[in-house]
């Protein structure tokens, strides 16, 4: 169905931009206190209703990567390190204000300093070697999952070579493939029927089982060091099971303290999902009766890295539920959105074509 799968782009590109626009004012906040969750929820409603005036909320480095993807891969009509890299870059030194990460920005200065002849050596060189872990590959990598579509190892491979123009560290570039597996799968996923969260997760789990493959080097290591993602999965299936079928809901803490609210990929990704997932049955303290509001506006209560893990969150459950679940009114008060939405559709207009 070509008319659903054009929402579902749309879906997807506007829950990254919303969920940054949203989450950034909170970005390493703690978590909410109930007081604070009122003040969400007053806020979003007001947000959502008719009549309301407030500055326009400003993206972060979140969309402004992911607009450079979703462009080079419109203008390029597939993956284009060259160009992609020098779109970071120009992005970056145009509006460097936008709260990028602390270290990605020498990798955009090594870049324009050896005029883009060596792509991939900056990235290496990231705290002494190890390459960046952040989440700053997943943040960015909608668009690529849409572009990719059903092709699964099309996915992996792209993912993985836009991701290591900044991010070389196993954590930055697996997580980073999670979350385009998480977005491809939620894209080919009819959001009429109801979504078994252990089905989905039991799928992440087995593909994350082959890209963290057991390396001989690492017998001494327990399951959890060698792949941590697939453990992070288990840890969400663990949590939302906890959730519907005993009387007391898991606290935040103990979400927080198995999963993360951090910059880093593995303390970011799996929360978006679980955020996700999660957020397709009631949660207390949130008010609303569409999903797609209700993983945003639960990932920003978890606090800490709230711009990106509602962004994640947002590009999956966008790429699920389709653009319909996303409130015409809020979206006039984020920054950018008819050009997103726009995006959206060119890059649907290629890959049909290509397709
Ligand atoms: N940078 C932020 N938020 C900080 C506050 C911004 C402030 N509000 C402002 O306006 O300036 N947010 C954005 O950064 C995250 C994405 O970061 P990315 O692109 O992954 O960058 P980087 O620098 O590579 O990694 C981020 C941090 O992670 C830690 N780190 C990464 N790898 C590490 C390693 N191997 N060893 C030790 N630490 C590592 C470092 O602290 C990095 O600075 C998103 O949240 C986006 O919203
Ligand atoms: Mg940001
Ligand atoms: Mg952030």
């Amino acid at each position: 169905d070509l008319s659903l799968l054009s929402k579902k782009f749309r879906g997807s590109m506007l829950g990254v931009l919303t969920g940054d626009c949203l989450g950034s004012p909170y970005e390493n906040d703690e978590p909410l206190s109930t007081a604070s969750k009122v003040i969400l929820q007053k806020s979003f409603d007001k947000l959502e209703g008719p009549l309301f005036k407030a500055p326009v909320m400003q993206f972060t480095d979140d969309s402004a990567m992911t607009k450079s993807v979703v462009e080079s891969l419109i203008e390029k009509r597939g993956l284009d390190l060259d160009d992609l890299s020098k779109k970071f870059v120009k992005r970056y030194y145009q509006e460097p204000n936008r709260g990028y990460g602390q270290g990605i920005v020498t990798v955009f200065q090594k870049l324009r300093g050896n005029k883009f002849s060596d792509l991939m050596t900056p990235a290496r060189e990231q705290f002494n070697g190890q390459g960046s872990m952040g989440n700053g590959g997943a943040m960015r990598v909608a668009p690529i999952a849409l572009f990719c579509c059903n092709d699964y190892d099309q996915l992996v491979n792209m993912t993985k070579r836009a991701t290591k123009l900044t991010h070389t560290h196993k954590f930055g570039v697996n997580g980073a493939i999670l979350q385009a597996i998480a977005i491809q799968k939620s894209l080919m996923m009819d959001p009429k029927q109801a979504l078994n969260y252990a089905t989905f997760l039991e799928d992440l789990i087995n593909k994350m089982d082959v890209i963290e493959e057991n390396d001989e080097e690492f017998l001494e290591l327990s399951e959890s060091e060698i792949q941590p993602f697939k453990t992070q999965l288990r840890i969400i299936e663990r949590l939302i099971e906890k959730s519907l079928t005993n009387e007391n809901e898991p606290h935040t803490d103990e979400i927080l303290k198995l999963l993360g609210n951090n910059v880093t990929a593995l303390h970011s990704v799996p929360t978006a999902i679980f955020c996700f997932l999660r957020a397709q049955y009631p949660i207390a303290e949130i008010n609303t009766e569409n999903p797609m509001r209700r993983a945003i506006q639960y990932a920003i209560t978890l606090g800490g890295d709230t711009d990106t893990i509602a962004s994640m969150a947002g590009a999956i459950a966008g790429a699920y539920y389709g653009e319909d679940n996303i409130n015409a009114q809020l979206l006039n008060h984020c920054e950018a959105a008819a050009e997103f939405k726009e995006l959206a559709n060119k890059l649907f207009d290629v890959v049909t074509t290509i397709k």
